[in-house]
């Protein structure tokens, strides 16, 4: 088999990719290690920069995102007992986010795909991929028992953190930057209706909590809890009552509690692999790099990265030019590393870090004091949240 790109990774990066790749007329095969059923049932993120919308406009595959999604034009931080909302909207100029999950958006593309007849290899197993240092890269996996193998021009690394593209850089060749927080986040999904219209990021004494939604009978809650809590161990019932008491009284007398329908702990992580091309291998979203959920930025930057990289195979398949791919990795990396910072910031700003002592906690407030009480620093905040443009001064 042969084609122009061989995507690893069936998640909204690699999809994404393949929709733009096929508008361009450019012929790409994706390989996924597991089934549609399990990518969708992974649930993760909710928020979508405006840059992210428009690159699934550009897709061809926002008709039920516009139709579902949710416009929010703020969001709330909960401090001390009470609330601040950031009026996005006001402060950056008009600019919102929108609420859709990830599971719908990756339905989307997969729908489109199936739709459109593109090939696609699920529950592909010992996917390995070879010669990307040279001009023939490839491709091999399993397939019930059977060997296949994929020749290509280009492999794009879509595989997710603990994919094998990044894995298959030799050592040398790569640079790792990471940071491991000493807590994780316990999410829970619930056919319950929201608490509150916008989400509220809450900063309490008891550990930060986090409300946001899917719809408006559909929430998703998270509380930071430590690395060697056990979901097992949290029942329904005691998330909803140490969320009620991290919220403030007027979200606690509203909270709608039910049964769960997924319940998980992710650890946080800060990472970033550099550089993000070795030859003709391209890494890109959580394969390349994460950030910590705080910011909401993960799927977003991985939307960008999907956007430079297409425009870069595209480039280089219809103009003959090496540009693109040639600025891929510096190109890119500018963009993480800015949203990197904002989610590392974000994240020690909003949760309790028990081990970094008292006066820790004091700067905290004290930082979140100044914070909220100044425009200037409100307008930071909302301008980082909103997400940066495609393309900035130089
Ligand atoms: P994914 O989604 O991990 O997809 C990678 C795919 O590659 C497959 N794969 C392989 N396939 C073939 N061979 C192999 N050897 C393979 N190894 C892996 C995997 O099965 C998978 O299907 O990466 P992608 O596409 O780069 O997408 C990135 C996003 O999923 C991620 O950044 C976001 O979910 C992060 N995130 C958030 N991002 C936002 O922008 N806004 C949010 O509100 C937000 N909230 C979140 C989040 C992530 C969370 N968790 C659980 C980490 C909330 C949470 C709790
Ligand atoms: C979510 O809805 O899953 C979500 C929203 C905002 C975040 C992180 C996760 O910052």
């Amino acid at each position: 088999m042969r084609t122009q790109v061989a995507i690893i990774g069936a998640g909204p990066s690699g999809l994404l990719l393949g929709q733009l790749l096929h508008r361009a007329g450019i012929d790409a095969v994706v390989i996924e290690r597991q089934t549609p059923d399990y990518v969708l049932g992974r649930i993760r993120a909710g928020v979508l920069e405006q840059v992210a919308v428009d690159l699934l406009d550009e897709a061809g595959v926002g008709d039920r995102m516009h139709r579902e999604g949710l416009v929010h034009e703020g969001f709330e931080m909960l401090v001390q007992g009470r609330r601040h909302r950031i009026d996005m909207h006001l402060l950056t100029g008009g600019k919102s986010v929108l609420v859709y999950g990830q599971t719908e958006l990756t339905r989307d593309l997969m729908d489109a795909r199936s739709a459109l007849g593109l090939a696609t290899v699920y529950e592909a197993s010992d996917v390995t991929i070879g010669g990307f240092d040279g001009a023939k890269p490839f491709v091999t996996w399993k397939q019930g028992g059977r060997e296949q193998r994929l020749d290509c021009d280009f492999i794009a690394g879509c595989d997710g953190f603990h994919g094998v593209c990044r894995a298959s850089v030799p050592k040398s060749a790569i640079r790792e930057y990471e940071k491991v927080y000493p807590f994780g986040w316990l999410g829970l999904l619930s056919e319950t209706p929201p608490v509150n219209e916008e989400l509220i990021y809450a900063n309490s004494e008891r550990g930060f909590a986090l409300c946001s939604m899917r719809s408006m009978t559909r929430s998703r809650y998270y509380l930071q809890v430590p690395l060697t809590d056990k979901v097992e161990s949290w029942s329904d019932e005691a998330f909803w009552q140490e969320l009620r008491l991290r919220l403030d009284a007027e979200a606690r007398e509203k909270l709608v509690t039910g049964p769960s329908i997924e319940k998980s702990i992710a650890p946080l992580r800060s990472f970033v692999a550099e550089p993000l091309r070795f030859g003709r291998l391209f890494l890109a979203g959580d394969a390349g790099h994460i950030v910590p959920p705080t910011g909401a930025k993960g799927l977003n930057l991985a939307a960008t990265d999907v956007k430079y990289l297409a425009t870069a195979f595209i480039e280089y398949f219809t103009e003959r030019s090496e540009a693109g791919i040639d600025h891929y990795s510096a190109r890119c990396l500018r963009r993480i590393w800015r949203a990197e910072r904002f989610s590392w910031w974000f994240t020690n700003l909003m949760h309790q870090f028990p081990d970094e002592g008292p006066i820790a906690a004091r700067f905290q407030q004290a930082e979140l004091d100044y914070l909220l009480n100044s425009e200037a620093a409100r307008r930071t905040i909302a301008e980082n949240y909103v997400g940066l443009p495609l393309t900035f001064g130089e």
